[in-house]
């Protein structure tokens, strides 16, 4: 009786527990009983949670704090490697703050329009709300992330070296619809973007990348955006690094030129070997990073194992994903697991029959521009060791014969 479940591989369901069919049951039909849960908590009244759902009492995966949390410039990390499928929950969106998160009543936030424009505007949220809206989705990646990794391999977990990257589902209105309402002057090259913070952060855009697919974001993963995402709107630049993406939005100058602020001349530049500091590299790269198996994870024994991880780039689809078991000697493309879109993630898999020998995993991206992320040692021949931002080299994992995994440059 029991070998038709076995065959159909339901031998690790039933588990003796078998009991013969009744009479009239169709032939060959087994009865299977659910073993009894004594702690199964029955008949939780609807809306006990207020009427907003919360997740189940027995998942915990939190993001992780970088510096001293209490400082208003923090940041947390996405926990990539317990992420189910491609949108990072908006609870676990990374965050990076320069001064702190503002509370922001939506029904007084304005969003001034000026500059070289024809009509200066002011919109409200219902103002916003009202136009016509797209939804897309698209990563943020601070450009900081996996900069630990540049000298020699830090970070203890993928959460650290590759975590202040997240995936989500954005709404709002083109930037580009917003123009159409003011109208653009001749001459109009840029756009400045200012945030409501206590840091004002600043930023110049090219007006070019504005148009083409800037957003105007209040919604995120089917609600409000978070309040550590910008609430009640930012600024959506896919595929940009993470720093121009301004939160809790409220003013976009355009002009002729771009503006010069901190945070396009002394931070986010990349101090080249010659001395020489590259501006506006606004495009995050092709990157991607293995999360199981990955650093500080252990493997409990020889055998398969299906090798996971994301793969991403700032300048279109991702194309394909090669994996590597070797170190890098020998290659082969992984399944790509939801249809690629452009500057978003995908998920990859590769089966692995893990022999116990000692192992280094490694994957390599290639988007559609035909960009292929670099081993460590060409991204420092090219970008020397002064640098702190845009780091997407190809990340190793050790696999140890007790099967623990590390963290290594190889
Ligand atoms: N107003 C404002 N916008 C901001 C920031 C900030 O501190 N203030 N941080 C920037 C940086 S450096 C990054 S990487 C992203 C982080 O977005 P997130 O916190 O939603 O992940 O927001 C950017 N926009
Ligand atoms: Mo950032």
């Amino acid at each position: 009786m029991l070998s038709a479940a076995t065959a159909l591989g339901a031998s690790a369901l039933v588990s003796g527990s078998a009991r013969a069919a009744p009479a009239g049951a169709p032939p060959g039909a087994v009865l299977y009983e659910v073993p009894d849960d004594p702690t199964k908590e029955q008949g939780r009244p609807l809306l006990a949670d207020g009427g907003y759902g919360t997740r189940s009492q027995f998942e915990s995966e939190v993001r992780s704090k970088a510096g001293n949390p209490t400082d208003l410039t923090s940041w947390t990390f996405t926990p990539l490697a317990a992420q189910i499928g491609n949108l990072t929950p908006s609870g676990l969106h990374f965050e990076r703050h320069h001064g702190g998160i503002p509370t922001i009543d939506p029904a007084r936030h304005q969003l001034i329009l000026h500059g070289l424009v024809d009509t200066a505007k002011r919109f409200t949220m219902a103002d916003l709300k009202s136009l016509p809206s797209v939804t897309r989705k698209h990563f943020i990646e601070c450009s900081g992330n996996t900069l630990t990794e540049w000298a020699k391999p830090t970070a203890k977990t993928v959460q650290v070296t590759h975590g202040l990257l997240s995936t989500s589902e954005w709404t709002g209105v083109l930037f580009s619809t917003l123009a159409r309402e003011v109208g653009l002057k001749d001459g109009a090259q840029w756009v400045l973007g200012e945030g409501a913070d206590a840091s004002v952060m600043t930023r110049s855009v090219p007006l070019e990348k504005m148009l083409s697919d800037g957003m105007i974001v209040y919604g995120q993963n089917g609600e409000a955006i978070r309040p550590e995402q910008g609430y009640p709107l930012r600024l959506l630049l896919p595929g940009y690094e993470g720093n121009t993406h301004i939160k809790w939005l409220r003013r976009l100058q355009v002009s002729d030129r771009p503006f010069m602020t901190r945070e396009e001349t002394s931070k986010y530049t990349d101090l080249m070997p010659d001395g020489r500091a590259k501006l506006f590299t606004l495009q995050m790269a092709a990157k991607s990073v293995v999360t199981f198996p990955s650093a500080d994870m252990m493997l409990p024994k020889p055998g398969l194992y299906e090798i996971r991880g994301i793969a991403w780039s700032g300048h279109g689809r991702v194309q394909s994903v090669e994996v590597s078991v070797d170190g890098g000697r020998s290659w082969r493309f992984a399944r790509i697991e939801n249809p690629p879109e452009p500057m978003c993630t995908v998920r990859f898999s590769l089966p692995w029959a893990w022999d116990g020998q000692p192992a280094t995993l490694q994957s390599r991206c290639t988007d559609e521009t035909g960009a292929t992320q670099p081993t460590r040692d060409e991204l420092v021949k090219l970008r020397g060791l002064n640098s702190v931002y845009h780091y997407n080299a190809i990340q190793s994992w050790a696999v140890a014969a007790d099967g623990g995994v590390s963290n290594v440059h190889a």
